[in-house]
């Protein structure tokens, strides 16, 4: 069933050499794409789908620091800390995704669950106790975009369906910060803001699956140039059972919270 949607030959999916060539990729460059993921026919009919939910989509335009935490009032306005940064996106979420489509198969497959989990190096990938942020799928039409950011996450696994005609372009600066040891970088992260240093770009094509380590690569998405949309889905998974994301984030993203 799963290879009507996924390619076995780009992506064997229970093939140990393939996986442990993942692993070792995602290990020395952080991130880790397949290309050819998802059949170009499960191309069209994802971007088919998609494209009708999209007028249920919640639009958001927000600032935030690349932290993604409040500002810090002692420090000045101006300090890269508290310097604001925009994103505007569209997103639909797991409960809006129509039940019979491939992206609820990927998302539960357990053959699928068992291949990421190998590759990040957890035991388990659960995923979220509410209705709405296990499976989002991201519009950034002509102006939208991402802004500079780490994630909170360790991991994250996203599919693009859609390329706009120009921009949308993922950019990433590898381990520019240390969480685990609280080093925020502010200097290097002033560098990249500033445009003095030249961040990474990385190729992505339609139906690529790219698994990517955001908690200390900050990374953007330029803004959609022309008038096709930018359509991404984000694949999110726990790696503890019962988890829901946190009721503000959902406010923030979704609009709501179930
Ligand atoms: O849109 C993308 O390719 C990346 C999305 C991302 O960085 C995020 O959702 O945190
Ligand atoms: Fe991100």
């Amino acid at each position: 069933m799963l290879d009507r949607i996924i390619d076995p030959q780009a992506c064997p999916l229970d093939d140990p050499a393939f996986i442990a060539d993942c692993r070792r990729h995602l290990d020395e460059a952080g991130v880790v794409t397949i290309p050819g993921f998802l059949r170009q026919r499960a191309v069209a009919d994802l971007v088919a789908e998609a494209e009708s939910a999209a007028p249920e989509a919640f639009f958001t335009s927000s600032t935030h620091n690349v932290y993604l935490t409040p500002p810090d009032p002692a420090l000045p306005a101006d300090h890269v800390f508290n310097r604001q940064i925009t994103s505007s996106k569209g997103c639909i979420t797991t409960d809006q995704v129509p039940a019979g489509s491939g992206l609820h198969a990927i998302y539960d497959s357990a053959t699928f669950r068992a291949f990421i989990a190998a590759i990040v190096g957890e035991t388990a990938l659960h995923e979220y106790a509410d209705p709405l942020s296990s499976i989002n799928v991201h519009y950034a039409a002509a102006g939208q975009e991402l802004g500079w950011h780490f994630d909170n996450s360790s991991f994250a696994v996203t599919l693009l369906l859609q390329a706009p005609e120009s921009g949308g372009e993922f950019q990433y600066v590898r381990d520019l910060r240390d969480a685990d040891s609280n080093d925020l970088n502010f200097a290097g992260v002033e560098a990249v803001l500033d445009g003095e240093r030249t961040p990474d770009i990385l190729e992505v094509v339609p139906g690529t699956l790219v698994l990517f380590r955001g908690r200390n690569s900050m990374h953007r998405v330029t803004p959609t140039i022309g008038r096709r949309t930018r359509i991404l889905v984000v694949l999110a998974y726990n790696t503890e059972p019962g988890i829901a994301l946190s009721q503000a984030a959902r406010m923030t993203f979704y609009g709501r919270l179930g």
